[in-house]
């Protein structure tokens, strides 16, 4: 396999963050790139499900992954066995990306020849939920051993995320973990975002993920 690209990106010091984003996202418009932001805890299934991902949506839409972690190379080598672009980013030690770090990702990715970017953040329900990357939508993924209380203790998470992904669905016999009260606490903490149940290790419900990424790119593009 040939040698996955892998980039330090560093955290802005000087502009305000959210400014910053609103800068990368006017940019990616202009250019007609949608950016995925997907954040879970560690071990979730992000890597697993952007596998999934790409094999539903790679005829229809050029993709590119930015695998971010603090180190490692595995996630951007799990991608690119998928055939799509892909990129890792080390942090640095920091447990997120802000739109200064995102920025310099996609410089190093190169956009001119995708659709799609999916930033896979740093695993952590905390510090990814404090910094806007400039994505266009953000997604996260809670898997069921994690349990249903998650939107109580992690507010701001479900609080930023357009859509939440319930996965590891096939596990769900040996957990008690309860769908209908996961969905009351994500409604609670935000009333828009769509919650859809996948098991990306079989591919049950990535259909739907899909048909809901696709339309958002579509959108984005028009
Ligand atoms: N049973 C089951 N296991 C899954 C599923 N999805 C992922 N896994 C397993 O969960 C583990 C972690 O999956 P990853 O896709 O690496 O998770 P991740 O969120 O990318 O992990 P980090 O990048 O380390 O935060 C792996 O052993 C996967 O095979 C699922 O739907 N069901
Ligand atoms: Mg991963």
């Amino acid at each position: 396999m040939d040698n996955i690209k892998i980039l330090e990106v560093k955290q802005s010091i000087f502009a305000s963050n959210d400014e910053q984003a609103a800068a990368l996202r006017a940019d990616l418009k202009a250019k007609k790139v949608f950016l995925l932001n997907l954040m879970s805890a560690p071990g979730s299934g992000k890597t697993t499900t952007l596998r999934r991902t790409i094999a539903a949506l790679k005829d229809e839409l050029r993709i590119g992954v930015m695998e971010a972690d603090i180190d490692s190379d595995v996630d951007a080598r799990a991608i690119a066995g998928t055939g799509a672009k892909s990129i890792q980013l080390h942090t640095g030690g920091m447990c997120h990306l802000d739109a200064e770090m995102t920025r310099q990702g996609l410089e190093g990715l190169g956009t001119g020849d995708i659709d799609l970017a999916i930033l896979e953040n740093v695993g952590n329900l905390v510090c990814p939920a404090e910094f806007d990357t400039g994505a266009v939508k953000n997604a996260m993924i809670l898997s069921v051993p994690e349990g249903h209380d998650k939107p109580l203790k992690y507010p701001l998470m479900f609080q930023v995320c357009d859509i939440v992904l319930v996965n590891k669905i096939d596990v769900m016999p040996y957990f008690d973990f309860d769908l209908d009260k996961c969905r009351e606490y994500v409604a609670m903490r935000n009333p828009k975002a769509k919650v859809i149940p996948i098991c990306a290790k079989t591919g049950e419900g990535i259909d739907e993920w899909a048909d809901w990424l696709r339309e958002q790119v579509r959108e984005w593009q028009r």
